[in-house]
Order: C-alpha cells, then structure tokens, then sequence
C-alpha cells in the first residue's frame, strides 16, 4: 500500500483555490443565496487555536455541502484585530500595534488556507483598516444623529496606580475580597467619569421581540431575555415626613405595599444628602467611602452580609400613611430602577436580611399556605385594609389604578440591562469622530475616516485621560474660526464586530458602507457559528446596531442572523479545561504538521456532536488519516464495472451524509464514510461513477486529498470548472432503497400491534426506539415496563409487558 503523501496535496491546493476564486460568492447570482457566517478572530501572533478550528471547521463544512447542493454560498472572513493585546505589547515594546496586528494576520491567515477552508477571501475584511473603520465611524455618527450616543456621567473602574480606567475584565478580587487591576495588583475603585455611552436599553423591548422570529437555540434566547431583564411594576412616591420632599420608589410588588417597614435609598442618590439629618452626616459619609470598592454584583448577592446607615428621616408610605425609617444602604442600586425601595422584608429575602440585622419590623401581609417567612410568591392580601382577600394580581391592578388617579405613582416597566459604555481611554480603537467645541456643543467631524494619528506613545496620561489627549497638534481643532477639542476616547474593540457582517456583502465599496441593493440580496446571515461567551455581548450588540439601522432604513432586515449556533469546547486530553497553567493546552499546528489538515477536519467532527464538550483526542485524527490512506489506494482499484452492491451503499452514503451535513451531525458523518471503505471488500475493484461519488461526498469534510484523487481519477488537470468543490452532491436514488426497506410486525403479549418500516439490518437497539415513536405501540408502553424483548432480525419484534 502507497502512503498518501498529504502534504504535497495540501500544499498544492491551499493557494490555488483562491487564486482560481472557486469559493467566490457571487452578487445577485439567480441561485439561492446561503450566507454562512462564523465569528471572525482577534489576529494573535499565534496561528490557529484550538478555539478556531472549533468554530471554523464545522461552518466550513456546512457552507462547503450547500455550495455543491446548488446555493449561491458566501463564506467571508476578515479580522476583529483592535484590542488589548497589541496595545500592551505596544506599551512594553514601542513596536507599533498596526505592525504587530499585520504579522499577526498573515500568520493567522496562512493556517486558515493550511486548514482549506473554503473561504472568498476577495472579501476579507480588517476592522483596523481606514477604509473599514470609515464605515464605523460613519455608523456611529448615525446614532450621534438620533440620539443613542450621549456623552454622560458613568461609573467606571479607576486605577489610581495605573492612572487609567479599566474595563471589567481587566479587575480581579484578591484573596481579602479587595478589587485590584490585573495588571500590576494596585487596587481599584468606582469613579463617576464621563463618558460615551450608547443607549440600547431603548431598544431591550424589540431585542426581546425580535427573539421570536429568529431560530436560535432556547438557551441564547432565554440568556439574552435575561440579561435584558424585563421586569413590570410600578413607581411609588413616599414623602419624606416633615418636608416637601418626596422619594420614589420601584417595586414589582406594590401589592405589598401596607408591609413596608423601611425605606432605602441608594448610597449614590442623589436625595440622600438632602433628607439626612446633620447628626448622621458623618456616618453616612464613612459609608459611602466603604463601599466604594464593591462591584455592583457583590452587592446585590443574597447572604451577603447587609450593610446600611439609618439617616434620621422617615417616609410616609402613601397608601397605609404608616410612618417608617429611611436608610441607605449598598445592596440598593443608582443604576436600576428609581435606586430607591421600599423594604418589605416578609417578602423579600434581601429586605429580610437587612431587617433582622437592623430589627425592623416584620409585617406579613401576603397568605401563601404552608410557607415561611421571607416568602416572595403571589398569594392572597392580609392585614392590608380595604385590600384583604384580594389575590396579588388583583391588588396590584387596583393599587396601581388607585396611585395614578391620585399622583402617587404610575405603573412601570424597568430593565436591567444598562447603557453600554461606548469609549475607552486606549489608543488601539477607532477615533470617535466628534468635536467638543468652546461653547460646550458636541459636532461631527466632516472628513471621514479620522485617521488614528501615527505616535510614540501609547500610554494613557497621567490623570488617566486617554494617550490621545497628549497629541495637541492633534487634539486641537479650528472650525471656520471656532475652537474645539477633538474627542481623544476611542472606541472600544466590539465596534468593528457590531456590523462586519454587513461589510463582506460589499467589502470594498467607498461610497457606502455596503449598497442597499446587496444588503437585500444577501441578508440576513442565514447561519451564525459562533462561541457561547459573546451571548449578552456581541450578539446583542449587533442585534442592537442592525434593528437601529433597519429603523433608520439603510439596512433591510430587523433581525441580522436567521439562525444562530454556538460551538462546542474541546478540553484537554485530561478532560479538564484547556488552560496553560494545566499545562494541557493543545497546539493544533503541530498536529496538522503530523496528519494533514484533512486528518484533523475529520478528527475535529469524529471527536463529539460540535455543540458538544469533550477531551482532546489525537487518536481519532490518527484514525482518519489510516482512513484517508484506505481511500487513496482504492483509486489502483477503480473500473468501469457496475456493482449492484457497490450502488446500494454508495446510495445509503449519500442519503444518510446529507442528512448530516444538513443537520450539522459531523462526527456520524464521519462515520458514514468509515462505513463505506470498510464495505469495499478487499480484492473487489471499484465502479468509476461510486468512486467519483464517493469523492464528491468525502468533499466537504476532507477538501485536499478529495479533490486530489478526482483530478487523478478523471485525469484531469485542476481548474475552477472542473474543481470537486463546484460539482453537484450526488443524488439519492429512491428506487433503490426499496429493497433495502423491510415491512416488520410489532407484537405485544402475542398481540399483533402495528407493522413497521425499517432498514433491513437495523438492530435491536434502534427497532425499539423506532416502535417506541410508534403511536399505538407507545400508548400501550404507557408507564409500562417490558419484561421481555424477543427481535427475530427481518421477521417480527415481540414485547412481553
Ligand atoms: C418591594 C418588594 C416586595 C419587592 C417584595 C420585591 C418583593 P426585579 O425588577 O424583578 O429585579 N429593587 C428595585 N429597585 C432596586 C434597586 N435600585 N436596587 C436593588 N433592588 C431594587 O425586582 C424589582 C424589585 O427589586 C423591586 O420590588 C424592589 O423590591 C427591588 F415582596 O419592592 B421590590
């Protein structure tokens, strides 16, 4: 047996299917469009993770089978490539981040082609580009226009010892619960600066809605639901007893209202210093300096030790006229809601906490049988006056209607998820094209793009204003006479992914950010392979930036992506997770190098379902490759016989891979293919036509040698026309199935039941699940165990129950 020699065929092929454009995808072709989309990489100097091939090769697969079934397929890749990394390097180094960012691209992109992916890289796409980061400029300026950019006050995490702002990933907590910056361990704090923030929660309602006509899996949908945290209440006015002043409060629950025992504000609201009395000043000062440090997460958690400051003053609750105590206290936030409540603590876990702690009064005032206190469900009113014997819904109807009519509040719908903050103090992002003139107005720039301007020193400043703000050659702007600064925030690295997908339609269009012509021709993304950790960011974002441009007509769909799927996770070889310090982290290069990129494809999908979870495994690529070698010699074996035999397994491959293949099941295909070598016997030749259909359905999942042994076997010379890449998938013949279909009685207890259809060597295992599914059989199983299972292969299945 010859050694199919892999890295000949590779070498072969990689460059020349680009340069004969065989996976072009074509504007306005009459075919049916497919646009396959996976998320592009951050260019990191080192080639190809593991992580990649997760999300590259099961969508490559996928876009390779609809490009041969007929579809007008466009595949793109471009690179996600500002981010932190090279900015870093840049600061240790001096080495400017656009140097390290192309280096690292021309790395990344040569193991892509390495890998065969079948991608038109006549539409590669750079974020870092001019000619690209025009577009985002341009789009930003969109939501300036309408409102959706401000420039406010937001609380940010601020290093005093590195002087700069970080973002939530870049703060750790050490082992005494402090908050310190990653890099450098200096501690951190909550600081109020402003800044750009782009205004998605006016968009939380139609991100929720738009969740209905998109097919993504329920655990995206529901992630995405949450993070947007729809919640339907209502707002309540205390007054603030002996003043005019009066608190508002959310609650979702004002059918609790007469078992408020306290108030909280929040620590940042702004009422509070108002209402505290002078005696208190000072304790609630010191409270306010303690809590600094803590995360908005921290300290909203339940069992967490409540902490609060009474502040002399007492509310009036509005509905019962109760007199009761206000405090501030941490676990009460600014950011949500009015950043006021009113404490129920029969009701509410946390407002029990504090309750105890503080000894309030405890006031249950909803009946819910056979349940202990804190108990938040609904149930029925007590100790509520005119309100008793009402059941929640109903009170919380008529107290709403009642505090309307009488301006003591209005019902409200909150969400939790928040302003995005849009501006970084960094120098490697897109320029926020905006002036702040002398007169304090915010204007666009008129020249786009803005071009980053070439420095030295990429640092942020001293008082931890971005490394822009040192360039005042730069920063200063004279306009038709009127002085003005130039914004020196860039923007942060989800910019560039919140529409890239737009550009690949029409990547090197000057004029536009892509022509409306082609957005309808191509849009939406009809499939989006992507990783579960951009759930509640990326993919909400660029929901957000889409349904904002469908609103403002330049683009035509609400929805960007029709159908969404997030990739599985390779672990180690020790099952554990893939990290360095474990010492597991697997470099694929080196097993490409090994067994050919095709091996590896198919060892990637042989390993597990792709949404799967599972242990690196190099035997399984090992496998494939003693595989591949199989189907490499058989070309000394092809002839112009025909094999009934040979074309009923041939006719099972092609049904049973393209249900795979359209159903994404990669690692049965896989097997399919090992079904069918092990089915060419040894000494038998094979028929020229199997052989060559055989091919066409290996092609998807190993492109090179595919492509390879079809030139050899046609005796052909490679060219776009004639590329296996661009042939038809072979058709399922019908009529010979047949024979391979068997009629087969189900019995129960002697009972003839039902007869069913089934392949004529199906195995005990599957004829039970298949007669389970059937109607009448599954009745009877109801809540019934077979005693005995008796399958005569071909004749009859007989249950015992
Ligand atoms: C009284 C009450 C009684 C509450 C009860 C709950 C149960 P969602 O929107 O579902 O998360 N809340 C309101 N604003 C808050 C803030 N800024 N920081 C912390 N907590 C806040 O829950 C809304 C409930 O969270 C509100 O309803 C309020 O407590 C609390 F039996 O009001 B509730």
């Amino acid at each position: 047996m010859e050694n199919y020699n892999f890295k000949n065929t590779e070498e072969k092929y990689k460059n020349s299917w680009v340069d004969a454009k065989v996976y072009e995808a074509v504007d306005f072709s009459e075919k049916p469009k497919k646009y396959v989309l996976a998320e592009f990489p951050y260019p990191s100097g080192a080639a190809l993770h593991t992580g990649h091939m997760m999300r590259f090769t099961p969508s490559d697969i996928y876009s390779r089978f609809y490009r041969m079934k007929g579809y007008n397929v466009l595949f793109p890749m471009g690179w996600d490539a500002f981010g932190l990394p090279a900015e870093q390097y840049a600061i240790k180094t001096g080495i400017h981040p656009a140097e390290t960012t192309k280096k690292s691209i021309e790395t990344m992109k040569e193991s892509l082609l390495k890998m065969g992916f079948g991608i038109d890289w006549d539409r590669e796409i750079n974020t870092t580009d001019p000619k690209y980061y025009k577009w985002t400029q341009w789009l930003f300026l969109k939501f300036f226009e309408h409102g959706l950019a401000e420039y406010k006050e937001s609380p940010v995490w601020w290093c005093e010892g590195l002087k700069s702002v970080l973002a939530e990933e870049e703060v750790l907590t050490d082992k005494d619960g402090n908050k310190i910056s990653e890099r450098g361990s200096f501690p951190v704090v909550r600081k109020n600066l402003v800044q750009w923030v782009l205004k998605i929660p006016e968009y939380a309602e139609k991100l929720i809605n738009g969740l209905d006509s998109v097919d993504f899996p329920e655990a995206v949908k529901s992630a995405q639901r949450n993070w947007i945290g729809k919640s339907i209440g209502a707002e309540v006015l205390f007054s603030v007893k002996d003043t005019d002043k009066k608190i508002k409060i959310f609650t979702t629950r004002i059918d609790t209202i007469f078992g408020a025992s306290f108030l909280v504000v929040s620590p940042e609201n702004p009422i509070l210093d108002e209402i505290t009395k002078p005696e208190k000043k000072q304790e609630v000062a010191e409270y306010i300096e303690k809590i600094k440090s803590k995360s908005e997460f921290e300290r909203v958690e339940v069992n967490k030790d409540k902490s609060g400051v009474f502040t002399g003053s007492f509310a009036i609750n509005p509905i019962s006229k109760k007199e009761i105590p206000i405090y501030t206290a941490d676990f009460v936030l600014m950011t949500y809601g009015t950043g006021a409540i009113m404490g129920v603590p029969a009701h509410d876990e946390r407002d029990f906490e504090f309750a105890q702690k503080y000894n309030l009064e405890i006031v249950e005032v909803i009946k819910n049988e056979n349940k202990s206190l804190p108990n938040s469900e609904y149930g029925v009113l007590i100790n509520s006056d005119g309100y008793n014997n009402l059941t929640s819904e109903q009170a919380q109807e008529k107290l709403t209607t009642y505090a309307v009519q009488n301006n003591l509040g209005n019902a409200k719908v909150n969400y939790k998820l928040k302003d995005w903050l849009f501006s970084r103090q960094r120098y490697w992002g897109e320029p926020i094209p905006l002036i702040h003139l002398e007169d304090g107005t915010i204007v666009a720039e008129n020249n786009l793009p803005l071009v980053l301007p070439e420095v030295t020193d990429f640092s942020p400043a001293e008082d931890g204003s971005a490394p822009l703000s040192k360039y005042s050659d730069w920063v200063n702007v004279d306009l038709d006479g009127k002085k003005g600064k130039r914004e020196t925030n860039t923007m942060p690295n989800w910019a560039g992914s919140s529409w890239y997908f737009l550009r690949y339609i029409d990547p090197k269009n000057d004029n536009e950010f892509a022509s409306l012509e082609k957005l309808k021709y191509w849009m939406p993304v009809d499939n989006y392979f992507g990783g579960a950790e951009h759930t509640t960011m990326h993919l909400l974002y660029s929901r957000f930036w889409n349904q904002f441009f469908y609103d403002i007509g330049i683009v035509p769909t609400s929805e960007p992506y029709q159908w969404r799927m997030n990739g599985g996770l390779v672990l180690g070889p020790d099952g554990k997770k893939m990290s360095k310090s474990l010492g597991n982290v697997v470099d694929p290069i080196p097993v490409m190098e090994k067994y050919g990129a095709d091996a590896l494809r198919m060892g990637i999908c042989f390993m597990g379902p792709i949404d799967g979870i599972f242990p690196w495994n190099e035997n399984g690529v090992k496998a494939c490759l003693k595989v591949l070698n199989t189907i490499w010699n058989l070309k000394d074996r092809v002839s112009e016989i025909n094999s009934d035999s040979q074309n009923i397994f041939l006719n099972n491959l092609i049904k049973n891979i393209s249900e795979m293949y359209e159903n994404l099941r990669f690692n049965t295909a896989v097997s399919e293919i090992m079904i069918f070598v092990n089915n060419v016997k040894d000494d038998e030749k094979i028929s020229k036509k199997v052989y060559l259909d055989f091919l066409k359905c290996l092609a998807p999942l190993a492109p090179f040698i595919s492509e390879e042994l079809f030139q050899i076997v046609n005796n052909s010379q490679f060219s776009k026309e004639n590329s296996i890449h661009l042939q038809d998938f072979p058709k399922y013949n019908s009529d010979l199935e047949i024979d391979t279909e068997i009629n087969l009685p189900i019995q129960i207890n002697g009972k003839l039941i039902s007869v069913i259809k089934v392949k004529k060597d199906v195995s005990e295992n599957e004829v039970l699940e298949i007669a389970k599914g059937n109607e009448k059989v599954s009745k009877m199983l109801e809540n019934i165990q077979i005693k005995k299972v008796v399958f005569v292969p071909g004749k009859i299945l007989s249950l015992i129950i």
